[in-house]
């Protein structure tokens, strides 16, 4: 099996409600595991900032599913949890990203592995951390401290929802 980091996101309607769904629909997919979940942080917008806050979290998978094949499904999970894209970086009910894949250092059209902003981005980087401090990251030989320490905008990123390990994937009831 593969490790892979997913990053979830939402700011639009039950927020909770569609990252569980995601959760549920990546752990139906065949061969295809949930292993552990973070906790669910609220965050301010980055980027197109005239818009609501997020619930973002990061979730650590196994897979076989090969990359490109996976992108496809969880393209295909958020139109079902009815994901538009209207502006760039605007508001949206679910977005899965592909932070990292097993290692993998994937430059396509299509799909970027590691997810190139992922470094910078404190609503991606806090909740990775939570999950994976020991993390090695295939495009720096930086540790995990330092670039919290130096890279990180650490604002605006609060816990919503402490993982507490009971319930579905330690954040939902059952
Ligand atoms: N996603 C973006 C742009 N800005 N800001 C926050 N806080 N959370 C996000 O998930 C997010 C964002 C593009 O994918
Ligand atoms: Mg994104
Ligand atoms: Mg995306």
């Amino acid at each position: 099996m593969k490790d892979v980091f997913i990053a979830l996101g939402s700011n639009i309607g039950d927020r909770s409600g569609f990252l569980r769904s995601a959760l549920k629909e990546i752990e139906s997919l065949d061969q295809t595991n949930v292993v552990k979940a973070s906790s669910i942080y609220e965050t301010e917008p980055v980027g197109f900032t005239d818009q609501d806050v997020f619930l973002n979290m990061v979730a650590k998978i196994e897979t076989e599913i090969p990359p490109h094949e996976l992108l496809a499904l969880l393209l295909k999970i958020e139109k079902k949890l009815d994901r538009t894209r209207e502006v760039h970086w605007g508001p949206r009910t679910i977005d899965l990203d592909i932070l990292l894949y097993n290692q993998e250092n994937i430059l396509s059209e299509d799909l970027k592995i590691p997810h190139p902003r992922m470094l910078e981005r404190g609503f991606v980087m806090i909740p990775l951390y939570e999950l994976q401090p020991d993390l090695q990251f295939p495009h720096t030989d930086e540790n995990f401290e330092k670039v919290i320490e130096e890279r990180l905008d650490k604002k605006g990123v609060y816990v919503w929802k402490r993982n507490n390990g009971e319930g579905e994937f330690g954040l939902f009831e059952n």
